[in-house]
């Protein structure tokens, strides 16, 4: 048989969709597939995998969304599902701060399979709704990069695939050049401004690594104390 797909299995990655139950991972996997919000959370079980096709104005690559359980009940994450995992996308619930607090758990169990390297998005969902303000810190690395969405909104849905795919690609002027046209739900929206000086804001404030690692100058630990007071988000 003479098939040849558009795009190369080279470029085809495995992408981890983790965050705690009721985050919104199957609905953001369900809006990217289908176009359709469900307004019901119906907790995952187990695991489903969805492959989207991505272009770009360098070239197409397929990330291979892999969906589990954020809720150990309903089958939790278990090593194997990381294997060959080359990203991931972390999501919390921008109106629950507990989903919050635990990206940093996240990432560390993803860094103890994967290593350090994997390119990371940490996404905070439900932009629609109120979110906390100002208590989250990002720790700045070369590989993780922080964006808000909200899919009922059907608000930046497209970020988190761009900012993976440039990182995956090595493209940093890397955009997608097409993407599904997705209906918000009606009189769901977000302030797109305030949302995206936000976001800036977050950005902006995010530690430099060697914050992390115990700079003994008194600027570093002013920042570490100050640190305490914010969720860390990786
Ligand atoms: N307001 C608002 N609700 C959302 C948004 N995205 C998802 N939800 C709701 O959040 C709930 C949980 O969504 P799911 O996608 O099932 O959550 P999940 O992370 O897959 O949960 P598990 O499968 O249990 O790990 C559902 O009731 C969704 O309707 C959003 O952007 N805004
Ligand atoms: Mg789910």
């Amino acid at each position: 048989m003479n098939y040849k797909p558009n795009w190369s299995s080279q470029y085809t990655y495995k992408c981890l969709l983790l965050g705690n139950t009721r985050v919104g991972k199957s609905t953001f996997m369900r809006l990217l597939s289908t176009g359709n919000f469900t307004e019901e959370h119906l907790p995952t079980k187990g695991l489903m995998v969805h492959t989207l096709l991505l272009e770009t104005n360098y070239q197409p690559l397929a990330l291979q969304l892999w969906d589990v359980a954020g809720d150990c009940q309903h089958g939790g994450l278990h090593n194997g599902y990381y294997f060959h995992a080359r990203c991931a996308i972390i999501m919390f619930d921008l109106s629950e701060i507990s989903s919050a607090a635990s990206v940093a758990e996240w990432v560390r169990e993803l860094e103890a399979i994967c290593g350090p390297d994997l390119p990371v998005v940490i996404c905070g969902n439900k932009a629609d709704l109120n979110p906390f303000p100002r208590e989250l810190l990002l720790r700045r690395r070369g590989n993780v990069n922080y964006c808000e969405i909200s899919c009922k909104a059907a608000w930046n849905l497209k970020e988190p695939l761009e900012l993976l795919s440039r990182c995956l690609l090595g493209y940093s002027k890397l955009h997608l050049i097409s993407e599904p046209i997705i209906q918000p739900v009606t009189g769901c929206e977000v302030d797109k401004q305030k949302m995206e000086g936000r976001v800036r804001d977050i950005r902006n404030r995010a530690l430099v690594e060697e914050d992390q690692k115990g700079g003994q100058d008194g600027q570093n630990r002013h920042q570490r104390t100050k640190a305490q007071q914010y969720i860390v988000l990786n």
